[in-house]
């Protein structure tokens, strides 16, 4: 017979890992990022979706891969390169909308339990790359739940970049894969408004060649 008890389990039972203060306002999506990159060393990051053209203006050609025709794929192509470079992080930045639709993927990186990569989900509840649409669940969806199901070694959401600036260093430390569920308005630019950058495949060769380097610099 199965476990009752394990099916008895009801949503409301789950207990809350970070409870949503009161009165705070969602953070800016750019001083999530500029936070990251002002603390990211050397680490290869992983921008996709409205992550993308703020991030292309604050760190240019460095150690970034952006990737936005593969809508879901960024924490595989951060699952690749932190398992082919063990010795440097790799910084995912994460849209909601595409870690629904590749929620597997979730269980894919905690299988492989990469000791070096960071996962951060930007959750606005909608696809605001493609016209703000809401993601199935808007903001009810808890992936810190769903990653830490999955199996993530450490998985925590925050709500206040006051917080965010505090937590960060150790969050840059901690032993992955971590994910952050961190919750933003919009961004001002999306692919669609700030439209060019460097085509996929050449960035792709361009970190390649920059990683072959010894001594390769973000
Ligand atoms: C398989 C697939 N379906 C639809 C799209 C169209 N599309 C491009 S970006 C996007 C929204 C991305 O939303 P989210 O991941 O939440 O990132 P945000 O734009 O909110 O930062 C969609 C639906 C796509 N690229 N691929
Ligand atoms: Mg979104």
């Amino acid at each position: 017979m199965a476990d009752k008890k394990t099916h008895d389990v009801k949503p409301h039972d789950v207990k809350p890992h970070d409870v949503k203060p009161h009165d705070v306002k969602p953070m800016k999506p750019e001083e999530i990022l500029n936070l990251i990159h002002a603390n990211r060393g050397t680490a290869i990051c992983v921008p996709t979706m409205t992550t993308g053209p703020h991030w292309r203006t604050i760190a240019p050609d460095d150690l970034s891969v952006g990737c936005v025709g593969f809508m879901g794929g960024a924490s595989s192509l951060g699952l690749g390169l932190a398992l082919a470079q063990p010795d440097r992080r790799v910084l995912v930045l994460d849209g909601d909308g595409s870690l629904l639709m590749q929620l597997g993927s979730l269980a894919t990186v905690a299988g492989a339990a990469p000791r070096n990569l960071v996962h951060f989900l930007f959750k606005n509840g909608v696809y605001h790359t493609s016209g703000a649409q809401g993601i199935p669940g808007g903001l009810t969806v808890d992936f810190v739940a769903m990653a830490k199901g999955a199996g993530y070694r450490m998985v925590c959401a925050i709500y206040d970049i006051e917080d965010f600036k505090r937590r960060l260093p150790e969050i840059l430390k901690a032993e992955g894969p971590v994910f952050v569920e961190l919750h933003t308005g919009l961004a001002d630019q999306t692919p669609m408004t700030a439209r060019g950058g460097v085509p996929f495949p050449k960035q792709v060769s361009d970190l390649r060649a920059k990683l072959l380097k010894p001594r390769a610099r973000a």
